[in-house]
């Protein structure tokens, strides 16, 4: 038994849907603008859809704090409107994928409304409530993914609840059978009208541990790192399965878990088809290659060698991978690991090819087909993520200086990765015909749908005959991946090989010329694929002299 054919087809636009496109100008990307885009997203060759959260929320966490499970947020638009985008997604042959948020809910949910008025109520065992300390303090030294303490007191249970992200996100109890039920029947729901899939949002942090000790602190922090002891919990394979039982096996549908802390041994865990839990997990090791001094945040340039040595890590022990470079947490691609200036064009369409001819599938993040880049912020109050804000203080708080504090949270934040989509030339780019609920990236004029449209070797352009050739050789789809020139800081190459066929993929990941020779065991070159220097390709024998940021496809016989 292995991945179905059809889920292994897949190729994953994600859409961050309130920066997508805005239809009815109050500056909110929404569903209507989204099905305006359809057309849109299936030409440039994918064919399912991530859609971020939708439902009803007070939006401190951008959605991903879930006040209703059922309902749509009006500021996206209605229930028949999400209707009649899976009919015109269906339609069109493509799939749409829910993110589902079953981590923790909103304070804002009834389920915690109630939940913290009192010990005695059908809702007090919904949520992870912990008596004080002795002392009056937390239960443990635990911190939240955005700073602070993961505890926060309430007065009239004489309890802390546990938030492993913001104080408004409250963690569900999962050991907790009637919260299982209800987000099984709420699952159902969505399923029944249609939905493709689901996107499973911190998954791997589900169930907690009886107890909460103290945790080793790292990174300067005052608190133990959020998924410390948390991350693979002692039921999570049990609560799967049950959810798979129940829930997943009734359909035909994709299930993609988010597993942040997780290893490439228990991500098997997770995708073996045998276990019936998910079909395909996030991983995030080859996201951690930046990290520093302080974590996330420190001012840090990645090392293409460790790139390489995480992305190979876990192609060699997975059998099918998610591959992607980006998504709406992390700062966009070209600015991170290629050269958002001279080289953008070139590097975008190389670090494309990198990542989606691994094997596994594909998700590429909106506005990353079009080199989308990083933002230039010159004051923090220009972002509006939680996190920027929290990390900035903190910065500030440990005497560094605030044009210093300011340079690192612009490196990673996550708002790099939110400003609204670049369709066009005009005022918003395209987006809105108001201001848009965050400013569009100032240099839209440059890059922006519509260009990338007019020209024939846009990174638009590029990404097609990318997805094209993943759709149409089973090379890039069943092939074994097999590593090469695994020690060179600049080449990232490797061969994808199916029943004595090669294909042998080689990207230089710098800004001036390097030489990659074929090793004689490999093969010989036999055919050019595809390059991102088109037809200026310099190839003698075994040579390939490779041009700043050039990537080709070849034949090898
Ligand atoms: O992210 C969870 C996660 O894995 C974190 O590591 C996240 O990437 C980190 O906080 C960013 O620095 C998911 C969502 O993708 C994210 O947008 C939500 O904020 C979070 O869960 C809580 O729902
Ligand atoms: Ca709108």
């Amino acid at each position: 038994m292995s991945l179905k054919d059809w889920k292994k087809k897949t190729i994953v636009y994600e859409v961050y849907i309130q920066s997508f496109k805005d239809s009815n100008n109050d500056g909110i990307g929404d569903i209507n603008g989204l099905e305006s885009k359809l057309d849109y997203i299936k030409e440039l060759g994918a064919n399912s859809i991530w859609i971020t959260p939708i439902f009803k929320s007070p939006l401190v966490d951008n959605g991903y704090d879930i006040e209703d499970y059922e309902s749509i947020n009006s500021i996206y638009g209605t229930m028949s409107d999400f209707e009649k985008l899976l009919i015109s997604a269906h339609k069109k042959n493509l799939k749409i994928i829910l993110d589902l948020v079953v981590n923790h809910t909103s304070d804002k949910h009834k389920w915690f409304l109630e939940s913290k008025k009192s010990k005695n109520n059908q809702y007090s065992d919904y949520y992870i409530w912990r008596d004080p300390k002795p002392d009056g303090t937390e239960p443990s030294n635990l911190g939240s993914a955005f700073g602070g303490s993961a505890w926060t007191y309430v007065a009239e249970r004489k309890q802390y609840y546990l938030h492993l992200f913001s104080e408004q996100q409250p963690d569900l109890n999962w050991n907790n059978v009637k919260v299982r039920q209800s987000i099984y029947h709420m699952m159902k729901f969505w399923l029944d009208k249609g939905v493709d899939g689901f996107r499973m949002d911190s998954i791997s942090l589900i169930s907690k541990p009886e107890k909460f000790d103290n945790v080793p602190l790292e990174n300067h922090q005052r608190y133990g790192a959020y998924y410390y002891n948390i991350s693979n919990g002692p039921h999570i394979h049990e609560y799967l399965q049950e959810m798979n039982s129940e829930v997943l096996s009734k359909y035909n549908i994709i299930t993609i878990g988010e597993t942040p802390h997780t290893t490439p041994e228990e991500a098997k865990k997770y995708v073996d088809p045998y276990r019936n839990e998910l079909d395909m997990v996030f991983q995030f090791e080859h996201m951690h290659v930046d990290y520093g001094k302080f974590g996330r945040y420190s001012d840090v340039m990645y090392k293409l060698n460790d790139l390489r040595c995480a992305m190979n890590k876990w192609q060699e022990k997975l059998s099918w991978n998610t591959n992607y470079l980006g998504n709406h947490d992390q700062p966009r691609i070209v600015s991170r690991f290629g050269n958002d200036d001279k080289y953008r064009i070139k590097s975008a369409k190389v670090l494309a090819m990198m990542y989606i001819l691994q094997k596994g599938t594909p998700f590429i993040f909106e506005g990353e087909e079009i080199g989308m880049t990083n933002l230039h912020i010159t004051n923090i109050n220009e972002l509006k993520d939680i996190e920027a804000h929290y990390n900035y203080n903190f910065f500030i708080d440990k005497q560094i200086s605030p044009e210093k504090a300011l340079e690192m949270v612009n490196r990673k934040t996550r708002d790099n990765a939110r400003t609204p989509m670049q369709w066009n030339f005009d005022r918003n780019s395209g987006f809105s015909d108001v201001k848009p609920w965050f400013d569009v990236n100032s240099n839209y004029k440059s890059i922006n749908v519509k260009k990338d449209l007019q020209s024939s070797d846009s990174i638009y352009r590029f990404y097609q005959k990318l997805l094209q050739l993943r759709k149409e050789d089973s090379i890039m789809i069943d092939g074994e991946f097999r590593p090469l020139y695994i020690n060179d800081s600049e080449i990232y190459a490797f061969i994808r090989e199916l029943s004595g066929h090669k294909k042998l993929i080689v990207c230089s990941l710098c800004a001036y010329n390097k030489k990659f020779e074929v090793p004689k065991n490999v093969g010989n070159i036999s055919k050019v694929i595809l390059s991102n220097y088109e037809k200026d390709i310099n190839i003698n024998d075994r040579t390939i002299y490779l041009k700043p940021y050039e990537g080709v496809v070849v034949s090898l016989d």
